[in-house]
């Protein structure tokens, strides 16, 4: 199901003249932003330098640093009074970065979610319930507005009191659910203890963090959900740069409306379909706060065949952050890797903690397992055997030694937005 036809399957050659129109359009407008104009200068990018889509190789990358030094306001390209909305986006350290909308960005970002929507299948008969913060977060007002776009019966739920969530499932008969992976696994849980399920689901959009396959699995089992990966950042509206049609093998990204080049992040180089990298996205539709060659710091790649569905090419689930990979004694870590390997071993449950140490100068890794409620007879004792078969699947999948400590079954802090499961306690030198 198509929300946009045409839009969704145009020809290569058409994509291709779009996307350059675009790009020059995109250009013109960030002219009206001052940090734009000194950088484009300063790398002697005229609006005569594009002619090709390649010729985006010449323009310099935008950074998510550059936006917090534009703090607040630095990257609009159009008056206030033509600014309906702000989000922010919180990163580790520092200043937020503010996002603005005119009104019709918001238009356009409603139809974009619309689109994801569509592709797997919701329509107006829907009853949504929207599981997200709806503050600052772009995940709450953008989907919302997306919802209502296709007609879907919206309930603004937000975060908190998880079993008043699971009442209302049941009560309005939710077939539609929208929230991150770590909350969805919480959500199963609760559900567990209060010894209800919720029959009337039957698709889950769970997003705004990286979660694995076997993640799916649990989630689709637990909830009896089929469920779909759904990625954006905030830079770029928020949710609905990208999401997987019912294929569930790659995310589609909305080439239209989003550029796409996967570098490698040491060198700025583009690399090839196929190999991983970090993804630069130049957004190709957006009025208040147009961006060139942002860097997601999103490790990704662009897979090589195109889909069935006719949308043309995907990228692979994001494995992680090129920022947030752990480095220890010199291998690199995703935290993606660690759950991938917890959930494959059933006696463990799905909640985990890594922390970071550096001890006599050398780094330790120590992950704290919960075990499976059915497999925890009362006594942490008699787990030798796990704790050591643990270990040793860490082992082989990280190729690190690493120390592991199962505790009991809830102990762990569950999230109701996007999982904080590193402690990083090294000193930064
Ligand atoms: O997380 C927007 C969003 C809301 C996406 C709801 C999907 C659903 P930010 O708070 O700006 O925006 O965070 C963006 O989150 O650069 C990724 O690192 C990460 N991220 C988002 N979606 C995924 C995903 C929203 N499906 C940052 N898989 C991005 C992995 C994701 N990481």
């Amino acid at each position: 199901m198509f929300w946009d036809k045409k839009t969704e399957t145009l020809k290569p050659a058409d994509l291709k003249a779009l996307q350059l129109k675009r790009l020059k359009k995109t250009l013109a407008q960030v002219q009206h932003v001052d940090f734009y104009q000194k950088r484009l200068a300063e790398a002697g990018v005229k609006a005569s330098s594009i002619k090709t889509l390649d010729d985006i190789r010449k323009i310099p990358f935008t950074k998510k640093q550059d936006l917090r030094d534009g703090y607040p306001f630095g990257f609009f390209a159009v008056p206030l009074k033509k600014i309906v909305r702000i989000h922010t986006t919180s990163g580790t350290t520092g200043k937020p970065t503010v996002v603005g909308y005119t009104r019709k960005d918001l238009d356009t970002w409603s139809d974009l979610i619309a689109r994801n929507m569509t592709m797997v299948g919701i329509t107006e008969e829907d009853v949504f319930q929207n599981m997200v913060n709806y503050g600052m977060f772009t995940g709450g007002l953008g989907f919302h507005y997306g919802a209502e776009k296709v007609g879907m019966t919206v309930i603004p739920s937000a975060t908190g009191n998880t079993k008043r969530q699971i009442e209302m499932i049941n009560d309005f008969g939710v077939t539609t659910i929208h929230c991150t992976p770590s909350y969805a696994m919480h959500l199963s849980e609760v559900a567990e203890e209060m010894g209800t399920t919720m029959d009337s689901l039957k698709t889950g959009i769970f997003g705004a963090e990286a979660w694995s396959e076997s993640t799916r699995k649990t989630l689709e089992s637990r909830l009896g959900v089929t469920a779909y990966d759904s990625y954006g950042l905030s830079e770029l509206f928020g949710p609905g740069v990208a999401f997987e049609c019912p294929e569930r093998d790659g995310l589609h990204i909305w080439h239209d409306s989003y550029l796409v080049e996967i570098i490698d992040p040491k060198t700025g180089e583009q690399v090839a379909d196929g190999e991983r990298g970090e993804m630069v996205v130049t957004p190709l539709v957006k009025e208040a706060m147009p961006l060139l060659r942002y860097r997601t710091g999103d490790v990704t790649l662009i897979m090589e065949d195109g889909c069935i569905c006719r949308r043309g090419k995907k990228i692979a689930r994001i494995t992680g952050r090129s920022d947030d990979m752990l480095v220890i004694r010199g291998i690199n870590v995703f935290p993606s890797q660690i759950e991938h390997v917890l959930l494959k071993i059933p006696e463990v449950g799905n909640q985990f903690m890594v922390y970071i140490d550096r001890i006599n100068h050398l780094d330790e890794m120590t992950v704290d397992v919960e075990i499976n409620r059915d497999s925890f007879s009362g006594e942490l004792a008699d787990l030798a055997n796990l704790q050591k078969k643990v270990v040793k699947e860490l082992r082989d999948a990280l190729e690190l030694r690493t120390t592991v400590k199962l505790v009991e079954p809830g102990s762990l802090p569950r999230f109701e937005g996007k999982a904080k499961r590193v402690v990083d306690r090294r000193e930064v030198v």
